[in-house]
């Protein structure tokens, strides 16, 4: 594994990243910029992947979110086995994805072997996104539902948290598909903290965790659902398992893929 990454490479990665994700490089209109998610339709998007009106059965994309030791892995994978036993084709992604190049940079800055500037780990984190996106879009597309153990919100909630500007945050993320669902796993920091292995990582300090909890306030919306991360597992559990195939149904049915984000 890399452990230190070269400031050059991270420099170039950053300023071609930047480029990439800009809207003007993307062809998005302006307007398209201040929606919350964006159906992907011919007229308002052409960032090179392929456009797609049509309401085929897919796979679902849905996302567990929530402060650190909150539970989201250990939910991720239940769900997992859940959706499998009923026959779902169904597969467990997470992000940071350490696996990848850009992944283990990230891996190495989260784990404090090495330091970068704010605004350059918030970038690899979104490219760490980007590098999956196609795949994402042809594993739904082909009936697959992914179970995605963090997104483009821990993103932008981690990275304001450290007082980055929160559109400045978004920016990057915008294009990449939006979930069909996004279970918060709603815990009090200190609970967090009480947790095994708390405090191993960089951002697992309870005061910052609650300024992230803020900023996580800040970004639900409609496909946003809450759950109390506090009770036992069992019952965590079941009720992601009630909103995730509704889910699953609802996008077997057919339902267009749509794209992250609002400013
Ligand atoms: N980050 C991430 C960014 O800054 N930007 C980004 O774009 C992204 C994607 C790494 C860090 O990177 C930041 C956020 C993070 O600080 P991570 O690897 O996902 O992200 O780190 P964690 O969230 O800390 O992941 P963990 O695996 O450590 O925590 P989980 O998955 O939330 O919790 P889990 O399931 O491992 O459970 C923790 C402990 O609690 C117990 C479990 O058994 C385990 O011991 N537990 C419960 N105990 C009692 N009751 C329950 N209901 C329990 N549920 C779990």
């Amino acid at each position: 594994m890399k452990r230190i990454c070269s400031f050059s490479s991270v420099q170039l990665f950053s300023r071609s990243f930047r480029a990439l994700a800009s809207p003007r490089s993307l062809n998005y209109p302006l307007q398209s910029l201040k929606r919350s998610s964006v159906r992907m339709e011919s007229s308002n998007f052409s960032s090179g992947v392929r456009t797609d009106t049509s309401v085929k059965p897919r796979g679902a994309l849905i996302v567990l979110e929530g402060l650190d030791r909150s539970g989201k892995s250990t939910q991720c994978a239940k769900l997992l086995s859940f959706l499998e036993g009923l026959g779902h084709p169904t597969e467990l992604w997470r992000f940071p994805d350490r696996e990848t190049s850009v992944g283990q940079m990230i891996s190495a800055y989260l784990s404090n072997k090495s330091q970068l500037d704010d605004h350059t780990i918030h970038l690899l984190f979104s490219a760490n996104r980007w590098e999956k996106r196609s795949l994402m879009e042809e594993k739904l597309k082909t009936g697959t539902t992914l179970i995605v153990d963090r997104y483009s919100y821990s993103g932008v909630a981690f990275s304001s948290a450290k007082g980055l500007n929160i559109d400045w945050c978004k920016a990057p993320e915008i294009g990449l598909l939006a979930p069909d669902s996004v279970l918060y796993l709603d815990i009090s920091p200190e609970r967090a903290a009480e947790r095994g292995g708390y405090g191993d990582e960089r951002y697992e300090r309870v005061e910052f965790q609650k300024k992230v909890a803020d900023f996580y306030q800040t970004l639900r919306d409609s496909s946003w659902k809450i759950i109390n991360a506090g009770e036992a597992m069992e019952e965590v559990e079941k009720k992601i398992q009630e909103v995730a195939l509704d889910k699953v149904k609802e996008c077997t049915k057919g339902k267009p893929l749509s794209l992250l984000w609002s400013s």
